[in-house]
């Protein structure tokens, strides 16, 4: 037990050394994947990988606050997770109150400013109220940005940016031709830069319909744990390993 807490405590100094904190990617997003298999593989309810993956997130959200992440954009719920079971769904649609609960003292404290990107006005009534009332807590914060992604599909994010200018250009609000920066305008990550780092965690290597358009040039890293295990050490690691890569956006 205490052998391992030593390595760890070594590791995270190891990596604190190897981490430039004039370079650390700007916007991280990440696919928290595996809870169920998670909780599965320890012959435990799923419900119990969920609970345990709040407790990660919580973990996850210190460790990019500390390191100078200003964007981080988890995916929490994709419009395709409404199709599992009645009772998995009911459970984790009580997770945004319950992570506002414990975590909104310690948001407001360290100037954290939580968004929402998805499709909100589909959400039960209760889940929309507990994420309006932790946006609207954290609204004027002006520190790292940490979004959630939540009845989030990118395809539909994409068509919805379509079809708002089709209606503002039938209105003379919009002119001419749409460029890349008026696009990204219309999507729900207005206003920010496209991740520079995107983490998967469980092992699948596929992008399931999120950040479709602000993934372009983002760089992918991959991991076989699973979202209850993932911590700080992995997201240190990931950082690590991004800012040994060399970034070319096509070029030379
Ligand atoms: C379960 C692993 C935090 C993924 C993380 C409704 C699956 C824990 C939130 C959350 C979930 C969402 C919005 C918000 C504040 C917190 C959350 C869901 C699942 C789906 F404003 N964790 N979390 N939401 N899990």
């Amino acid at each position: 037990m205490w052998g391992l807490v030593l390595d760890s405590t070594i590791r995270e100094k190891e990596l604190t050394r190897k981490i430039d904190p004039e370079k650390v990617p700007r916007h991280i997003a990440i696919i928290m994947d595996g809870n169920g298999r998670w909780a599965v593989e320890r012959g435990l309810p799923r419900q119990e990988g969920h609970r345990q993956g709040v407790e990660t997130v919580r973990d996850i959200v210190r460790c990019a606050e500390k390191l100078g992440i200003s964007i981080l954009t988890l995916f929490a719920f994709s419009t395709e997770n409404w199709q599992r079971p009645a009772w998995e769904v009911n459970y984790l649609m009580s997770l945004p109150e319950k992570y506002f609960q414990s975590e909104l003292p310690e948001l407001i404290r360290k100037n954290v400013q939580v968004r929402l990107i998805g499709d909100a006005a589909r959400l039960p009534r209760k889940v929309r109220k507990a994420v309006e009332d932790g946006s609207e807590a954290t609204r004027d914060n002006t520190g790292m940005i940490l979004n959630f992604a939540l009845n989030y599909g990118s395809r539909s994010e994409i068509l919805r940016a379509v079809n708002n200018l089709i209606k503002e250009a039938a209105a003379g609000k919009v002119k001419g031709q749409v460029d890349e920066k008026t696009f990204s305008s219309y999507l729900y990550t207005a206003g920010l830069p496209d991740p520079d780092l995107l983490i998967r965690t469980s092992g699948e290597k596929r992008i399931s319909n999120f950040l479709l358009w602000q993934l372009a040039y983002s760089e992918l890293w991959f991991t076989n744990v699973y979202w209850p295990d993932f911590s700080k050490l992995h997201l240190m690691e990931a950082v690590h390993d991004y800012q040994m890569r060399k970034r070319r956006f096509g070029k030379l």
